[in-house]
């Protein structure tokens, strides 16, 4: 089973900046987590993560036929992208929508996720955590 863990903006900077909202753990702790649990779960993961749309867009495209499941956290782009719902609802492969903050307790703008109908499940507050919750899902939701 192959999954494909892709990532939106400014993820790359996690632990840099903001630990209150995102913790203290950097992105290559976020890439050693996943590699772990793909290890226990018997799963090949591919991490990914860009800041440009388009490039999301491309990756989500390419994953057509090679992924099994993707696990995504849109960032940023998660409230505002109707390019990204279509890549998504156009490979039709099953995704989990991620957010290690909760979003429902944040501003206004982040309440919005046009990617969230296209993914059979979100995850939000969870922290890192979050991702390995959602690999556990796309797992069984794959095998079953
Ligand atoms: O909670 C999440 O995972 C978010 O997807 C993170 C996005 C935010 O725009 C979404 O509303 C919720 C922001 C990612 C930025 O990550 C940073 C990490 C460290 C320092 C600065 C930004």
């Amino acid at each position: 089973m192959n999954l494909l863990i892709l990532n939106g903006p400014n993820l790359n900077l996690l632990g840099l900046r903001e630990p209150a909202i995102y913790g203290r753990q950097s992105y290559a702790d976020l890439v050693l987590m996943i590699q772990d649990a793909a290890a226990r779960l018997g799963v090949s993961a591919t991490v990914r993560q860009s800041n440009h749309e388009g490039t999301l867009v491309d990756e989500i495209q390419a994953a057509y036929g090679v992924f099994d499941g993707i696990v995504f956290n849109p960032a940023a782009y998660t409230h505002t992208s109707v390019a990204l719902l279509d890549a998504l609802k156009a490979v039709g492969i099953p995704t989990v929508e991620v957010h290690i903050s909760d979003v429902s307790k944040r501003e206004d703008f982040r309440q919005v996720s046009f990617v969230r109908q296209a993914c059979i499940a979100t995850i939000a507050g969870h922290g890192l955590g979050g991702y390995i919750e959602a690999m556990e899902l796309l797992k069984e939701h794959l095998t079953a």
